[in-house]
């Protein structure tokens, strides 16, 4: 990968870097991206299904997708790209990670902090009284077709943000804060177009930082950063740290 010298005399000295990822950063763990050819778009109506009217509407429906959305985080690891990501939590004081995903990879990876805009699709909550299921709970509502609440009898439901629903408010809050604030914004494995997360890198720019994409095709954040590296996450960003390594020593 060519990278520029300018990428590394601003990332060699920085101290707040922030990186926002999608789900281009769990393809390489076997997960399908949403717009991908193979993608979970393309299979099902996400933008229909991952909504809070598919819950009401077709309850059955809705938890037949995020049951086989849940079966196929069961055999699913973190790749090099989130260890990569890992190791430059550990290099930078001022980081912060920001997910649209809702895998828990990068938890699995071991960031210690992670923003999940998207919320995580592992627990389990309810869509009336935000009851959220302890593990014994979670276990006796694997056989059931439409999960109610152990409180209240209402639906349960993953604690994802479902389309037309809004973010959890702080980690929105303390995202808009580290884009404003960074040094260098990296955008990774996302087609950046799901808001308000789409609208970060801009936050970023108009603060002056220096904006890196990492995306195996273009996206409408390309023409706006001022570093776009074609390839996979999970080769780039090793190189990356690779490279830090040799001048952090
Ligand atoms: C809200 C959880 C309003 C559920 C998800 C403005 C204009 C138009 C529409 C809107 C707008 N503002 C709001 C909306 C509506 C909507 C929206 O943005 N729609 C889009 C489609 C236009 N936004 C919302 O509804 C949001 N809520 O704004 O509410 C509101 C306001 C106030 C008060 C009340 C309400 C909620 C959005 C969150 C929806 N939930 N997920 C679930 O997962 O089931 S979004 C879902 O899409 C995932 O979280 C996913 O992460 C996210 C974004 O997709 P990406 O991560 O980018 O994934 P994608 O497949 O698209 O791209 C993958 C990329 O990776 C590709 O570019 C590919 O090239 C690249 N790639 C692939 N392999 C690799 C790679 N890159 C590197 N390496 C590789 N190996
Ligand atoms: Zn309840």
């Amino acid at each position: 990968m060519k990278f520029t010298e300018k990428l590394f005399r601003r990332l060699v000295p920085a101290y707040q870097i922030t990186v926002l990822t999608g789900a281009g950063i769990s393809a390489e763990s076997g997960i399908p991206t949403f717009r991908d050819k193979d993608g979970l778009w393309n299979k099902h109506d996400v933008q229909k299904l991952a909504t809070h009217q598919a819950l009401q509407n077709d309850p059955e429906l809705f938890w037949e997708f995020y049951k086989w959305r849940r079966d196929i985080l069961k055999n699913v690891k973190p790749n090099l790209g989130h260890y990569a990501i890992v190791d430059l939590e550990s290099r930078y004081e001022g980081f912060t990670l920001i997910t649209q995903n809702v895998d828990n990879l990068h938890w699995e990876a071991g960031n210690k902090r992670v923003l999940e805009l998207h919320g995580n699709i592992k627990r389990t909550r309810c869509d009336s009284c935000q009851y959220v299921l302890n593990a014994d709970e979670e276990q006796t509502i694997k056989t059931l077709s439409i999960p109610r609440c152990p409180k209240c009898n209402e639906l349960l439901r993953p604690d994802v943000v479902l389309f037309g629903e809004s973010l959890p408010k702080k980690a929105l809050a303390d995202a808009q804060e580290a884009a404003a604030t960074c040094e260098l914004f990296f955008s990774i494995g996302t087609s950046a177009l799901v808001e308000p997360a789409a609208s970060l890198p801009y936050i970023a720019k108009a603060n002056g930082a220096y904006i890196v994409e990492i995306n195996i095709d273009r996206t409408p954040l390309s023409d706006h950063a001022d570093e776009v590296l074609i390839g996979k996450a999970g080769e780039i960003l090793p190189q990356i740290v690779m490279i830090l390594e040799r001048f952090q020593k």
